[in-house]
């Protein structure tokens, strides 16, 4: 009866799911294995190595690494795939039809591996007093992986970009004699001088702030920064100082947060950890191909800045190149056919990978012949079209191929080569109010980390939103009637007074498209920004010692801009604007000096009245790389 089969019923139906499931995986094109790497300290560190089916005992691969603090485990897990092309990130696509291993590993501190987390962790040395960095954790690993993985051919290169493009330069350090090439991205090299922490001086509280709270808040970045406001804009004027607006969040329990806002001025901390002055000291050992971007929102220093430290140690270009395609942060590692409103000749990121990237790794990791792989290799924007060279940059004040020209700022808004006349007088003149700062982009300002909030592509938006400001001056050409090609770092060379004892000042250099473009009407008289950075005045006569300004006189300044390889077109203009805050990416200056700009009070913050000379006497101008048209 039903009453009895009832009775007879078990409490539960067995689970369907078992204690543990096994994937099936045979189909997979490659095996996925996870260790944990001891170090020499004892600490160890999560790996994950990806093996294609391809590599066997017999038929051995090299290994391509990187070192991570954005998760590993993400990292190799893209795409839930059966191909490890799929699984790995894009910047693998040539290594990975080349029957690469793939090895990911945390570093330490982070996620799966153990130990303590220090952000882009020191050298060694004066500011790391333990035994370990990456270097030698790097060092660690390849020692293990080349005895572990029997289908390692024993040759390893390393490669990642940003924070891995660091890891991916410090590995290069005491290396490992297995080590065998590094192609480092983007890498972060000097964080003070022009990378992710300020330029000039000036703090990045746009990007910086949010960030450190996600990588030290915890070991796997599960807090995140929070807005109150959809314009972030808003939440920065309201708040004051980047500093009230971190003590808002917790920030001064983070490490790295309490060093940078207390090492403000590039003082020996910073100095000692300016990758491209330690790796001027030491032997260069490690073939090298540094990958940079022309528009890199994050890491634009420090590129070229590693070539320039290396390449009087490689007279023959043999070791050391450099490549700087028309790309942002990021963009080398993945497509690179168009950047906001620019649009270039095909996939160029994919081509870099598969023509100069690939064949340059293949004759390191495996004996593939010698490519003729150029010392560097530079796209140049306008032209659309890739440019090698033995030297770097073309054209300069002194020792280049070609002299720079200063292009001079001139009464009514002109800008030209001639300097300003004999009798000639004067200065243009606004009023910079911290009050209402000039905004770096058109307002709603999205965080960096929101979807569509179009951070990559900040560095070539349509200044036009700036250039109809009353604080904002501009200066331009005629439209030009020859094409002007620049190759290398323009540096503005302005005589500036303010009536504050502080001031920041930005000097952009944009491309000014014809009024009218028919085949693109969009893009008529769309002001792009080539090559733009900030100052920050109290670091004029010492980086390392800020210093109140003499208020109302015209004094010197040199601000070296981002490099470019670029040609105004026949009919473009050449424009420089000129301002006194880029915000909220940058903190504002409060005009009036302090000790530290990070905890400014508010009643610290004044309107000031900022003059750019040009008389014959004191002539502000551009120095411009120009090159003879080729
Ligand atoms: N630009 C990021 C970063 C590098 C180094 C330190 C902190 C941040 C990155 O994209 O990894």
């Amino acid at each position: 009866s039903l009453q009895a089969g009832a009775a007879q019923a078990v409490k539960s139906l067995p689970s369907e799911t078992p204690e543990k499931f096994t994937p099936s995986v045979d189909s997979y094109d490659f095996v996925k294995r996870e260790v944990m790497i001891p170090m020499r300290d004892g600490v160890k560190l999560k790996t994950f190595i990806l093996v294609p089916r391809s590599a066997t005992r017999d038929a051995k691969a090299p290994i391509i690494m990187t070192r991570t603090p954005y998760n590993a485990a993400g990292r190799v897990s893209r795409f839930n795939s059966p191909r490890l092309a799929a699984v790995v990130p894009q910047m693998h696509d040539t290594n990975v039809e080349a029957g690469y291993i793939v090895v990911y590993q945390d570093v330490r501190g982070k996620f799966g591996s153990e130990g303590d987390y220090v952000l882009t962790r020191p050298l060694r040395g004066p500011l790391n007093p333990t035994k370990v960095d990456h270097a030698t954790d790097a060092y660690d690993t390849i020692e293990w992986l080349v005895k572990n993985v029997p289908e390692s051919n024993g040759r390893v290169g390393t490669i990642g970009g940003s924070y891995e493009g660091y890891t991916t330069v410090m590995s290069t350090v005491n290396p490992h004699p297995a080590l065998k090439v590094a192609v480092p991205f983007a890498p972060m090299i000097d964080g003070w001088m022009g990378d992710d922490w300020f330029h000039n001086g000036a703090f990045r509280q746009g990007a910086a702030l949010e960030f450190i709270y996600g990588q030290q808040s915890t070991r796997s970045g599960s807090f995140k920064w929070w807005w109150d406001s959809y314009d972030i804009y808003d939440t920065f004027l309201r708040a004051g100082s980047a500093g009230a607006l971190a003590k808002t969040r917790g920030l001064e329990q983070l490490g790295f947060w309490r060093a940078i806002s207390e090492h403000t001025s590039y003082d020996s901390w910073w100095q000692e950890q300016a990758v491209d002055k330690l790796l001027a000291r030491q032997p260069l050992k490690v073939p090298m191909m540094i990958v940079g971007g022309l528009f890199d929102q994050e890491d634009i220093y420090g590129s070229p800045a590693l070539y320039k430290a290396l390449a009087p140690k490689d007279p023959n270009g043999e070791l050391v190149h450099l490549v700087m395609g028309p790309w942002n942060h990021g963009q080398g590692r993945r497509e690179g056919r168009s950047l906001g409103a620019l649009e270039f000749n095909g996939d160029t990121a994919g081509w870099f990978r598969n023509k100069i990237m690939q064949p340059f790794l293949d004759h390191h990791l495996k004996d593939a012949p010698k490519p003729n792989t150029p010392r560097v290799l530079v796209y140049e924007t306008g032209a659309n079209e890739w440019h090698e060279y033995d030297h770097w940059p073309r054209s300069c004040a002194n020792g280049c191929a070609q002299k720079s020209r200063p292009l001079y700022l001139l009464s009514g808004g002109r800008l030209g080569f001639e300097a300003p006349q004999a009798g000639e007088s004067g200065y243009d003149e606004y009023i910079s109010d911290p009050a209402k700062p000039v905004p770096y982009r058109q307002r709603p300002i999205l965080p960096m980390s929101a979807a569509n909030s179009g951070w990559g592509e900040w560095l070539v938006d349509d200044q036009r939103h700036a250039a109809s400001r009353t604080d904002v001056l501009v200066y331009q050409t005629e439209p030009l009637t020859e094409a002007v090609r620049l190759a290398g770092q323009p540096i503005a060379q302005l005589f500036a007074s303010t009536s504050g004892t502080d001031s920041d000042w930005v000097v952009k250099i944009i491309d000014v498209w014809p009024d009218e473009v028919p085949d693109r009407p969009s893009m008529g008289g769309y002001q792009l920004m080539l090559s733009a950075d900030i100052f920050r005045g109290r670091y004029r006569a010492d980086l390392s010692k800020p210093q109140p300004l003499t208020s109302n006189e015209a004094l010197p300044y040199s601000i070296a801009l981002p490099q470019v390889n670029h040609t105004f077109l026949p009919g473009h203009r050449i424009m420089v604007q000129i301002q006194s805050s880029w915000f909220p990416l940058y903190d504002r200056n409060p005009q009036s000096f302090v000790p530290n700009i990070m905890f400014a009070e508010p009643a610290s913050y004044v309107k000031a009245t900022q003059r750019i000379w040009r008389t014959p006497e004191q002539a502000s101008s551009i120095e411009l790389p120009v090159v003879a048209a080729q």
